[in-house]
């Protein structure tokens, strides 16, 4: 039979790939037509339903079955396909196909996800994103599946499974959903002081992201790149957002999350839908093994990083994120990343929690997605041609011909065998010997140092931050034991930080806990962990939301528009009724959005232009007095019409303000307000050094 015939037959190609065709009509699943899908098989008009009826069964046979299991860790999670483009040439160091030649293209697919909370999940809540790459290369699939936080709570996969049931809901009474704060949590890290440094990182505003666009991936483990003749390289692997960094507040947090529970996955959705692009820049530090020997720290420890200021970034590739899925499901729920999955030239280090992630991730696909055959689906499936003699299990989508399913064999003369030399995916030959033993390294018990440094390189409002973090998932905490335990670890990390956490919680402060070695106090501060001292210094990506009343003039709006326009920002209209309202000729004015619907958390500078009236009708709705003192209070930029003093001195903001608000009744005032915004944030007017700043 041709291929077209065997496929309007049997829907699946000679390959074996299956796909739909499409019918003229609806059909049930076996494919015969359906008369009527509303009405079920009858005895009469009132009568039974019978059992006959095969197009009822099989509709509601498919619908009872439609959900898998959710991902125990990650359950939460948004998909986007995109391409990866090498910059840079690392023929020498990596055999690897994709870093091979500048300019070369591979598909990726990455998924964004939270870690705690369930699939049906808000998207802010405080936690570690996690940032899993698939690179279809040519010489298969890389899974890179790393978080926007370069270290981990524990430095063996072994404890991987108290750790989530730590943070995870409580399982007698199924909650606190997708968060930290609670006690088994902070009893199980209190518990565990290699997790302080990782728990500063997920207290400060890293762990409540603006947008996924906005943050960095950090593949975590030291891994290995390894050359043609086998010669090996140290490579650590960090994604930079090319429009930068950029948190919310938590108090921002807590409201977004009741304003759009989905709104990390809708900037997605609306930035590919609009062309907005997102890229990442993918760097890698690359180092040998005297290096690593002259750093304070094990590089096998996953819970330290190796400062870029210590081994600088090479920028290498660029990613490029530009088209939705077009099934959440068959795409974001079905991919299976797994990082045992390695390309020729990319190697796995001694890193146990990383060895113990080559076992998880496989293994959990064989729950999640039903069976071995995982690797067929389209999201997972390697777009190189492929060759084996795996056979059967359940759901096997190929179609394998012949009686030779076994290797070596004398009978198939042209058919696969292993391949050695260049091509091959190849090990590094550490030379490995020693006594069986549970011991961990005396190089992975110095679990403070590098915490310290991480806290001293913070700016105060970024410190600010921690600590009111600190104190507000400590507060959450019922037994009090627990509290003092984490704050006698951190006087380990610094006594003042320990003594503010302290001072929030009302809590007298404790001695320090013990240390298994001295903590360092003479490592340098490594700026590049703060975000606040690396500002992307634009306004592009993001979003300004304007709240406008009848009357308003048409031409600050449109001068707004173009400003944001050539910033690259988007403006969202937002008014008191969604049906728009009429400008101050009386022409209608089309809006986005409704004021209830569209508080000013959701976007990153506000502006506020309205009639004399229309400020006065404001000034006696709540849901304006929030959009406006929220917005100040978040240090937001705003730019205020003429006409705001009677919402200013309703919500008690008149004379308050400041050089982050700007007065906007002409063109030049918008172009200014615009330049300000590119600071995202006007941080002097936030307290410094409180224990509860917003
Ligand atoms: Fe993990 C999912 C990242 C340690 C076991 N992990 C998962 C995902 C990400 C990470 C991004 C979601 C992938 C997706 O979108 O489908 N995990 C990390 C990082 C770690 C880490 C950066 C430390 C450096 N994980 C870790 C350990 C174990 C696991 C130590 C087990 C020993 N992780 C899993 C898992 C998951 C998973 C249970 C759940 C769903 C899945 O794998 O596919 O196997």
């Amino acid at each position: 039979m041709a291929d077209e015939q065997i496929e309007a037959v049997t829907g699946v190609g000679r390959g074996g790939e299956p796909h739909q065709v499409a019918a003229e009509g609806l059909t049930t699943s076996q494919g015969a037509p359906v008369p009527d899908n509303q009405n079920s098989l009858r005895a009469g008009a009132r009568g039974p339903a019978l059992l006959e009826d095969f197009v009822l069964r099989d509709k509601i046979f498919r619908f009872d079955h439609e959900r898998i299991p959710e991902r125990v860790v990650h359950a939460r999670g948004y998909g986007a396909h995109g391409v990866f483009e090498c910059t840079r040439s690392l023929t020498e160091i990596t055999a690897a196909d994709l870093f091979g030649e500048v300019g070369r293209q591979t598909e990726v697919f990455v998924r964004f996800s939270t870690v705690a909370g369930r699939a049906g999940s808000f998207d802010l809540a405080r936690d570690v994103r996690g940032f899993a790459v698939k690179f279809y290369t040519r010489e298969g699939n890389w899974d890179l599946v790393g978080n926007n936080i370069p270290v981990f709570f524990i430095q063996d996969a072994m404890k991987f499974p108290d750790l989530v049931h730590a943070v995870k809901e409580d399982p007698d009474r199924g909650f606190p959903q997708a968060q930290s704060a609670h006690d088994t949590y902070w009893d199980f890290v209190s518990c565990l002081p290699e997790s302080t440094h990782m728990t500063l990182w997920q207290m400060s505003d890293r762990a409540i992201p603006r947008s996924f666009r906005f943050m960095e991936g950090f593949g975590v483990h030291t891994f290995r790149f390894l050359a043609d003749d086998g010669a090996s390289t140290y490579v650590k692997f960090h994604w930079k957002p090319v429009l930068g960094c950029q948190s919310v507040l938590w108090d921002e947090a807590v409201k977004i999350n009741g304003a759009d529970p989905d709104f990390h996955r809708r900037d997605l959705w609306n930035a590919l839908s609009s062309g907005e692009y997102p890229q990442w820049d993918l760097a890698v530090q690359l180092f040998d093994q005297a290096t690593a020997d002259a750093l304070p720290f094990d590089v096998l420890d996953p819970t330290k990083i190796v400062p870029e200021e210590s081994v600088p970034l090479q920028v290498i590739g660029r990613l490029t994120l530009d088209r939705t899925v077009d099934n959440d499901f068959a795409e974001t729920e079905q991919v299976a990343f797994c990082t045992q999955n390695v390309v020729p030239g990319i190697g796995f280090t001694e890193d146990p929690l990383l060895q113990g992630r080559n076992f998880s991730y496989l293994d959990t696909q064989l729950s999640r997605l039903g069976g071995p055959n995982f690797t067929h689906l389209p999201v997972n499936r390697a777009r190189c041609p492929m060759a084996f003699f795996h056979r059967d299990g359940h759901m096997q989508h190929e179609v394998p011909s012949g009686p030779i399913n076994y290797e070596p064999n004398s009978s198939d003369q042209g058919g696969p065998r292993e391949r050695a030399g260049a091509q091959a995916l190849t090990t590094f030959a550490e030379p490995a010997e020693g006594a069986k033993t549970r011991l961990r390294p005396e190089s992975f018990a110095d679990h403070y140092s590098q915490a310290a440094v991480f806290w001293h390189s913070q700016t105060p409002v970024e410190q600010d931050h921690i600590v009111a973090a600190y104190v507000f998932e400590l507060s959450k905490v019922v037994e009090p034991a627990i509290r003092t335990r984490m704050v006698a670890n951190l006087r380990n990390v610094d006594d003042a930080l320990a003594a503010r956490i302290a001072a929030g919680l009302g809590l007298e402060l404790p001695g320090a806990s013990a240390c298994a070695v001295p903590v360092r106090t003479d490592l340098p501060e490594s700026p590049s962990v703060s975000m606040l001292r690396n500002p992307p210094g634009t306004f592009a990506g993001r979003v300004l939301g304007v709240l406008v009343t009848d009357g308003v003039e048409r031409a600050l709006v449109d001068g707004l528009r173009h400003r944001a326009r050539d910033a690259g920002a988007a403006v969202v209209l937002v008014a008191p009724r969604v049906g728009g309202v009429a400008d101050a000729d009386g022409d209608p004015l089309a809006v986005d959005a409704q004021l209830a619907g569209a508080p000013s958390v959701l976007f990153d500078a506000v502006a506020i232009l309205t009639s004399m009236a229309g400020a006065e009708e404001l000034a006696f709705d709540p849901a304006a007095q929030d959009f406006i003192t929220d917005a100040f209070h978040h240090s937001k930029f705003l730019g205020l019409g003429q006409h705001c003093e009677p919402l200013l001195r309703r919500t008690g903001l008149f004379g308050r303000t400041d050089d982050g608000c700007f007065v906007l009744s002409s063109d030049m005032d918008a172009g200014a307000f615009l330049r300000a915004c590119a600071e995202l944030r006007h941080w002097p007017r936030t307290a410094v050094g409180g224990a509860n700043p917003p």
